[in-house]
């Protein structure tokens, strides 16, 4: 047996963390032979329904959970963590525009980025899901102390798998056929899913789909809205979903991508693509399994998708003036 790890999720009596935690419990970040701690953070008046949570996954008896902490003090949660998973953050309210939901999230992460840099492990990963979630991580990030920023990464896996799912769908390939679509930009309806890269059974998506037009437009649009189609149909946003891509995005980090194949992911930018230093941007990345992720290198993007991406890094250059004053 490995040594044990130490997770924890805030927002961990919402949705997403009812799906996501018995899936961490059993494993599958780690992997069968790691044993976890679970440390679960919520607001405080939440705590009675976080309990409920608390039996459950009790109620499960995981044989790889060693523990399960619940508290509304980030500094108990964040203590010697291996893994934090940054769901919690209030939701848009009636009216709330994009921007106000930045100003009214941004604080959260100023506090919790200062927690995680006094007391979690120094090579602690963090992976933010919490919306606006690049600009929550850029947050976060320019909050946390010595943490290397390259421990920091938001979550665009969800716009992956939907980029991939339409695909498959389209081309009536199976989902495990295609490999190698892209999310370049904000977890937002301005991000870019790029297809020029990706394959399905092999052969170039746009062979296999056989509809430039289609592409070029409604699996676009598709992919950005479907967050809002989700609400439209569900009545409530995107949990069992969210939770897989968090899964996903989290198991790439410690168990890697396959060879040849690679993932989205929010990191920090390092000029990239010509996108801006330390913006917090979604990237190709391939992962080889330690924790660490590397920005996929050499893409072609012609002219129509220069022109996504600089739209879509506008509104993420947008994003970071408005928090500019919670930078640190
Ligand atoms: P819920 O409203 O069901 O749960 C959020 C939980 O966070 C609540 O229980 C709340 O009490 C808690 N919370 C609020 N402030 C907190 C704080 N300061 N510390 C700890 N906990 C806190 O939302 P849910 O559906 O679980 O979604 C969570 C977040 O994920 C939202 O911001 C949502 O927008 C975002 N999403 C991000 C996605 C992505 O692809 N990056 C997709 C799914 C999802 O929309």
């Amino acid at each position: 047996m490995a040594s044990p790890k130490t997770v924890a999720v805030t927002g961990a009596a919402g949705q997403i963390g009812y799906s996501i935690l018995p899936r961490i419990a059993a494993g599958e970040i780690f992997g069968p032979e790691t044993p976890l701690v679970l440390k679960c953070l919520e607001i405080t008046p939440v705590l009675e329904a976080l309990e409920g949570t608390r039996m459950e996954l009790e109620d499960c008896a995981f044989p790889l959970l060693k523990g399960i902490v619940c508290t509304d003090d980030p500094r108990v949660a964040f203590k010697d963590c291996d893994l934090i998973v940054l769901v919690g953050s209030k939701p848009r309210g009636p009216g709330m525009e994009r921007n106000d939901l930045i100003r009214e999230n941004g604080p959260i992460f100023v506090g919790q980025g200062k927690a995680i840099a006094e007391v979690a492990k120094p090579d602690v990963r963090v992976a933010v899901v919490g919306n606006p979630c690049n600009t929550n991580c850029l947050i976060a990030m320019h909050n946390g102390g010595s943490v290397p920023h390259e421990n920091w990464t938001a979550m665009t896996q969800l716009d992956h798998n939907r980029a991939l799912a339409q695909i498959a769908v389209r081309s009536g390939a199976e989902f495990s056929d295609v490999r190698n679509t892209i999310i370049w930009g904000n977890h937002s309806s301005t991000q870019y899913p790029d297809w020029h890269h990706a394959t399905v059974a092999g052969k170039p998506a746009a062979q296999a789909v056989g509809d430039d037009d289609w592409l070029r437009g409604e699996f676009i649009t598709t992919v950005q809205k479907r967050g809002a189609s989700i609400i439209a149909a569900r009545g409530k946003s995107s949990a069992m979903s969210a939770a897989n891509a968090a899964i996903k995005h989290t198991r790439y980090l410690y168990q890697g991508t396959a060879e040849g194949e690679w993932t989205s992911m929010a990191v920090a930018s390092d000029g990239s693509y010509d996108v801006p230093e330390g913006l917090i941007c979604s990237f190709p990345v391939r992962c080889p399994g330690d924790g660490t992720y590397e920005i996929v290198q050499g893409l072609e993007i012609n002219d129509f998708g220069r022109e996504k991406l600089a739209k879509t890094l506008a509104e993420l250059q947008a994003e970071r003036d408005t928090v500019k004053d919670l930078l640190g």
